[in-house]
């Protein structure tokens, strides 16, 4: 018999009697965030079973996608709402009845930390369990570093924490966090688990567990081979430490003493800039994929099949995208050599996945059986979107999308994945402009999660709202940008790569810039990322035009890394060295050009090189070319490495001041005699104090 119980109407929390377990039912859509209602709720409804002698055990189950995704991010910074999510969870595990957790969907970072609570944890097989908080900057706070390795031992949970990458139930099921798997409807094979512990005492509290420590209590140099093993992962990052350090506190001291020490780390955390940035940028992803100004009607167009023109390495990673989310794909080449080469190379980096266990050779098969490699254009002609990856050359991207206007099927997208070039004027080459968008993929395509969707000024909503949600499709994070050479990511590239350029005439090494750069926080600086996607990008080929460094390089071969030789001198293991040659190249220009040399301070580095590049972004925003400033920060943290501590370059800007950058870029005006060409949104947004993010 169902009882239905008294609770308020406006509550997200609501509970059902279903004989003698009460069922404690979440509804606080999208992702039951554990905002302050729910936690009163909760509270209430243990309360509630405590107090009612009929009650014997209780379920805490979720309506809609999923469990309880985390405490609610959008309460973070505003004054605390009692209760506390840990005197929540406190409360779930000190209730008198057995509580269950019936988990499906995802049960992340807070909602974790009330499984965790709860007194057992039931999971349907294809849901999530994880920690994601290192990610907002954050540990666990509700007791999760503390319950977590007492629960699924400390290897599991420092993993868990440190990296915040979620387990399947599967595996949460192997290491202990799940009691037990549910083949079925969750919530009634809950109440039936229920029933089956409902008499079982003492109550098994996670908080009180000592079992799962004491394996690793022999090897405690594990949180150091740990810290050295990701040391990489985690260079820069505050909140990767401070979560190994709080599961080792679980392991050192009692429980009451580790959640202090957890609520210390997690208030150090909090409070700082990095988890300011980091909570950001969790919205500003979200946000990037909302489109303004599109008709309330639009409706994206079906997507069933992909042409894929050009087999290179960038057709050929694009290609893979559709194939992994399943979309068969037809792709062109010029001569049958090139197409083998092409799939070759897809074959290829599918199987190396296999081999390092991401995909089953199944998986393999099934994917590049969805594959029709053709030298026949007309092959496109059934495909619904159709996208060129060939030579970056007006005139013929030109001649490709006249040639794809004779053939394509009435309302196929036609996308140009140019980085540079002007997507209305290759939209003009055919009868269907409005068909004809931009879809900028970053190399490797199958890898970069970045994909700029450029906007061309015919574009129609429909088709910017289907490139928009494949994009979703194939797990990439679109942003938006208008037509502008580089459009947002290559666009604020140029000013940084001038004034790099012109540092080392004045005197800084190719490694002083480049460090400076890793230092702030980039996988790499300018002239090593010139070395690995090679120098001779956009070299106008002649040898005897020598006018710039990188023209004289060229000139003798210095590539890059794939000829052993560019900026750096390169081993047989790829690892670069200063190069004498190089740098007598470039004293030879400075002596040329009349250039002083002198010593360049670090922070001269960092004014030339990225307060101009915050310059362009905020022309950028003037010029409409990106839809809002935290897009542009997407842009950057996808596509190019900027470290997602900062936020991004308009956070960061925000962050260092905008009367600062405009200070140090005038500094460097007057310096250099030249002319950064201010942004006005820039300037008038230093003088009125204003920020771009906040
Ligand atoms: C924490 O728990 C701290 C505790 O340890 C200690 C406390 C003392 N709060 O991603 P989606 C919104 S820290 C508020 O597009 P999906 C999101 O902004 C938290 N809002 O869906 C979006 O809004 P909109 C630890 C949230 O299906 C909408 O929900 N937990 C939250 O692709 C849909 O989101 C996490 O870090 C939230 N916690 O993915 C988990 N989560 O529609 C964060 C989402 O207006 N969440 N929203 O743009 C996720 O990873 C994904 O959202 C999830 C669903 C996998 C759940």
């Amino acid at each position: 018999m169902t009882d239905v119980l008294d609770r308020p109407s406006t509550s997200p929390i609501s509970t059902q009697r279903h004989g003698d377990v009460l069922i404690v039912t979440s509804n606080n859509p999208p992702v039951n965030a554990l905002s302050a209602a729910v936690r009163q709720g909760l509270v209430a409804a243990i309360e509630q079973a405590d107090a009612d002698d009929a009650v014997k055990a209780v379920v805490i189950a979720c309506e809609g996608q999923t469990f309880f995704a985390g405490a609610d991010i959008t309460e973070f910074g505003k004054p605390p709402v009692m209760p506390w999510l840990p005197m929540v969870v406190d409360a779930i595990e000190n209730c008198s009845k057995p509580v269950v957790a019936a988990i499906h969907g995802t049960a992340l970072g807070g909602g974790l930390e009330v499984a965790l609570g709860c007194h057992y944890r039931v999971a349907v097989p294809d849901s999530k369990l994880g920690t994601p908080e290192v990610k907002l900057g954050l540990l666990p706070g509700a007791g999760g570093t503390q319950r977590l390795p007492r629960v699924a031992g400390v290897k599991k949970a420092l993993e868990m924490c440190a990296t915040g990458t979620p387990i399947s139930a599967r595996e949460a099921f192997d290491c202990g966090l799940v009691d037990r798997l549910i083949e079925g409807e969750l919530v009634s094979h809950a109440v039936g688990y229920a029933e089956e512990v409902k008499d079982v005492r003492p109550l098994p509290k996670s908080s009180q567990r000592d079992d799962r420590l004491v394996e690793a209590r022999g090897q405690p140099e594990i949180f150091d081979e740990f810290r050295k093993a990701n040391a990489k992962k985690f260079r820069g990052f505050e909140a990767p430490d401070a979560n190994i350090r709080a599961v080792q506190v679980a392991l050192e001291k009692p429980y009451s003493e580790g959640v202090i020490e957890e609520r210390k780390l997690f208030m150090e955390l909090m409070s700082g800039t990095q988890a300011r940035a980091q909570q950001y940028f969790f919205f500003a992803e979200r946000k990037a994929a909302k489109i303004e100004g599109l008709p309330e009607d639009a409706r994206p167009r079906d997507v069933h099949k992909v042409g894929l023109i050009g087999a290179g390495t960038m057709g050929g990673g694009i290609a893979m995208n559709f194939l992994s989310a399943g979309i068969p794909v037809t792709i062109i080449e010029t001569s049958q050599e090139a197409l083998d080469r092409g799939t070759g190379v897809m074959r290829k980096n599918y199987e190396a996945s296999a081999a390092r266990g991401k995909l089953t050779t199944e998986q393999v098969s099934k994917a590049m059986g969805m594959l029709t490699p053709t030298l026949d254009f007309a092959g496109l002609a059934d495909c619904d979107m159709i996208i060129e990856a060939v030579f970056e050359e007006m005139e013929i991207k030109k001649d490709v999308f006249g040639r794809l206007d004779r053939i394509a099927k009435p309302g196929a997208i036609l996308a140009s994945n140019t980085s540079y070039l002007d997507i209305d004027e290759i939209a003009a080459s055919t009868s269907r402009p409005e068909d004809v968008v931009g879809l900028h993929f970053f190399s490797p395509a199958n890898i970069m999660k970045l994909l700029e969707v450029v906007r061309g000024a015919k574009t129609a909503p429909d088709v910017l709202l289907t490139a928009m949600s494949i994009a979703k499709k194939i797990r990439k994070v679109a942003v938006v940008a208008g037509v502008c050479h580089g459009f947002i990511g290559n666009r604020m590239l140029m000013p940084r790569q001038v004034q790099a350029t012109q540092l080392l005439l004045e005197g800084a090494s190719p490694k002083q810039v480049d460090r400076v750069h890793v230092e702030f926080g980039m996988p790499m600086g300018p002239f090593q990322m010139a070395d690995l996607a090679g120098v001779d990008i956009g070299w106008h080929r002649d040898p005897n035009r020598v006018e710039n460094v990188r023209d004289a390089l060229c000139a003798i071969d210095r590539w890059g890394q794939k000829k052993g030789a560019g900026f750096y001198d390169y081993d047989d293991k790829r690892r670069p060295s200063p190069s004498p040659v190089v740098q007598q190249i470039i004293e030879d220009f400075a002596a040329r050009q009349g250039v002083e040399r002198r010593e360049i301070p670090d922070q001269e580095i960092v004014e030339r090189t990225l307060y101009t590049m915050v310059n362009e972004g905020a022309k950028i925003l003037e010029e409409g070319m990106a839809q809002r400033p935290s897009d542009i920060d997407v842009v950057w943290v996808y596509g190019y490495g900027w470290p997602v501590y900062r936020g991004g370059p308009m956070f960061w800007a925000d962050s260092e001041g905008l009367n600062t950058i405009v200070e140090g870029l005038k500094r460097q005006e007057q310096r250099l005699g030249s002319d950064f060409g201010f942004a006005q949104l820039l300037l008038d947004k230093a003088e009125r104090g204003e920020k771009f993010t906040r």
